[in-house]
């Protein structure tokens, strides 16, 4: 990403451990937020886009484009800025951020069009059913994605807006919040944008250029030779086909284009903060803004989304706003998931957080708190793309970002000396030596992580592009030792 964004990055890895969200907040609005009465409950607006990446607002200090609407959800509370989709992939994040759980665990680990899919099985308890048990109004516009219809899930009012508009979803959500609804409500807002950067190629035709500070991923001259293969298959077979022989005039333009969607997304969020207000509805109210992951946008020389977990995908803008109970103008440097807005939304409205969610409330650092408890390192999944499988974990521990290819070996990075996620430390790993101990290390705790949550990563297998087996053109990666930090042979 920009020099900027890098050193903002850095100082965040310094400051990780002090928890610098805790002491900002004013003591008269802390530890305001006791659990609800059921006579005061609030309502609950939860607005998203598609494929917007965690620094395409200018509340995240990029010049490159203005969003009022985002901002202002920002603006009257917390900002988190290291926030993690549980996977970059469409349906499947959609289905963490309803259930409060991992993709694996939900069953829906990819699109459900792709390679692996399945739809999300009614019987586990989302956003829909938790609240409308709990006597909520439930509404759901906009793109769903997770096969069947949001009034499966619990949500009573629901309009899909098929095609796309998003226009329409907003008039959707304007309409529902003019109708006045039997409150607490508890209303979702899914829009497309800017997703739509898939048709840059037209709407560049459609839109004036030139008009935008733009700053280029530093990585995007990366070759990717000590990257994972499926990253070169990706660039040279797949997506990455659109964007071949790209410069920076090109890289610059496709960004304009992204930012340009974003904006449009952000017209019609601001549509909506607008009628809440009209409507006496923005008080009581709490409004999460955040996305379902990232998008590339040139960085490594790749367009869109693919089969890798660098920064630009697996993380996204959130910010969470209750005006007169949580504070104001306030980051969070957390890294927190998108399996933590089920259980942070239950834990402030009062409905109980139901059994079997893995995400964590985000109620503390809201209240301006240090959490007395937090995990030690961010979890991100991958499975597939249309009919290409490729199975994929990363864990994030502080400055050491660590993932780990069925099949295609590893990455490691610094990311306090490598911030854009240029030089993958584990394409040659040393037999012995610090950064043997710290991929061991790491690889022990996410070979822990799975155990402990059932995931069955290494029942999974990587396929062609067009679906078919590999066989066993490549080894599995070494296997991690028992004991942390004990040393052993490179294989
Ligand atoms: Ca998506």
């Amino acid at each position: 990403m920009s020099q900027n964004a890098g050193l903002s990055r850095r100082k965040f890895l310094q400051q990780l451990g002090a928890a610098a969200c805790a002491a900002s907040i004013p003591a008269a609005l802390r530890g305001q937020t006791a659990p609800a009465s059921k006579s005061r409950r609030p309502n609950i607006v939860f607005l998203f886009t598609d494929q917007q990446r965690y620094d395409a607002l200018s509340a995240a200090g990029n010049p490159a484009l203005h969003t009022p609407a985002m901002d202002a959800i920002a603006r009257r509370g917390v900002r988190f800025t290291q926030s993690f989709c549980a996977t970059p992939q469409c349906s499947a994040s959609r289905g963490a951020i309803l259930t409060g759980r991992w993709p694996h665990s939900t069953g829906v680990i990819t699109n459900i069009d792709a390679i692996g899919s399945k739809p999300l099985d009614p019987a586990i308890p989302s956003a829909g059913k938790v609240f409308s048990a709990a006597g909520y109004d439930t509404a759901y516009f906009g793109k769903w994605h997770l096969g069947g219809s949001p009034s499966a899930h619990g949500f009573q009012t629901v309009n899909e807006a098929k095609g796309g508009e998003d226009k329409l979803v907003a008039d959707c959500a304007i309409e529902y919040v003019r109708r006045g609804p039997q409150q607490p409500f508890v209303m979702f807002a899914s829009f497309i944008n800017p997703h739509d950067i898939y048709g840059f190629q037209k709407i560049q035709k459609q839109i004036e250029l030139g008009k935008r500070t733009i700053a280029l991923p530093e990585s995007r001259r990366e070759d990717l030779r000590a990257k994972p293969e499926p990253q070169r298959i990706y660039r040279d077979e797949d997506q990455g086909a659109a964007v071949k022989g790209f410069g920076d005039a090109e890289w610059r333009r496709y960004l304009e284009v992204y930012y340009h969607l974003a904006e449009r997304a952000d017209a019609e969020i601001g549509r909506i903060l607008e009628a809440l207000r009209d409507n006496g509805l923005d008080q009581n109210t709490i409004i999460v803004f955040t996305s379902d992951h990232g998008d590339l946008g040139g960085a490594h020389g790749l367009p869109f989304k693919g089969p890798c977990m660098y920064r630009e995908l697996v993380e996204v803008p959130l910010a969470i706003c209750w005006p007169g109970v949580i504070a104001g103008e306030q980051t969070c440097p957390v890294p927190v998931s998108n399996v933590d807005l089920l259980p942070t939304l239950c834990d402030l409205s009062g409905v109980p957080i139901p059994d079997g969610v893995a995400g964590m409330s985000l109620r503390p650092m809201l209240e301006g708190r240090k959490p007395e408890r937090w995990r030690e390192f961010m979890v991100c999944e991958y499975h597939s793309k249309q009919r290409w499988a490729n199975p994929i974990r990363m864990l994030q521990a502080g400055r050491w970002k660590y993932v780990r290819y069925r099949r295609f070996g590893e990455e490691l990075y610094d990311l306090e000396n490598d911030p854009c996620e240029i030089n993958n430390l584990a394409a040659d790993l040393p037999a012995s030596g610090p950064v043997r101990e710290t991929r061991d290390r790491l690889a022990a705790m996410l070979d822990k992580w799975m155990e402990q949550t059932g995931d069955n990563f290494a029942q999974l297998e990587p396929t062609t592009r067009d679906g078919s087996p590999l066989g066993t053109l490549a080894p599995a990666p070494a296997p991690a030792p028992k004991k942390a930090g004990k040393k052993r042979r490179a294989t």
